[in-house]
């Protein structure tokens, strides 16, 4: 691992676990972030992010916020922070790192080349695999 990869409070991220949960607000989010050991400059680093799931998880109910969506959001976070080049697409050397960082919290996730992964996950067609496509198909294929 490089040097640690850091997620913003104020990332698309954090306002996507608002959005996907109504009742999640700016200031639980905020204060999650707040305990993280690692926050600074209203940052923390990308191996605190589940543990600020969790955290956030515990301040909703079951019905708030499910198994699913916690994956997604969890997979969203893993696959936005990889986007090294920050072009919204996972390229290979991209698509290689989220596999290792997959592999850490699931020895058992599917081992799949990055042609297949192409093949599978590009929704739409254009060759290339968006964010959001890449999250679609990590959400799928993790062990939940
Ligand atoms: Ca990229
Ligand atoms: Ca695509």
């Amino acid at each position: 691992m490089e040097s640690p990869y850091r997620l913003n409070l104020h990332s698309d991220i954090s306002a996507n676990a608002m959005t996907h949960n109504r009742n999640l607000s700016k200031v639980e989010v905020e204060e999650a972030f707040k305990k993280m050991k690692t926050f600074s400059n209203d940052e923390i680093d990308a191996a605190d992010v589940d543990l600020l799931l969790k955290t956030l998880a515990y301040t909703c109910t079951e019905e708030q916020m499910n198994a699913y969506l916690k994956l997604l959001t969890l997979m969203k976070i893993h696959v936005t922070t990889l986007d090294r080049d920050k072009d919204g697409f996972i390229d290979e050397s991209e698509f290689k790192c989220i596999v290792a960082m997959l592999l850490i919290h699931d020895p058992s996730f599917p081992t799949v080349n990055y042609k297949t992964f192409v093949e599978e996950a590009d929704t739409n067609k254009d060759g290339k695999v968006s964010i959001d496509e890449a999250v679609e198909w990590f959400s799928k294929n993790a062990n939940n």
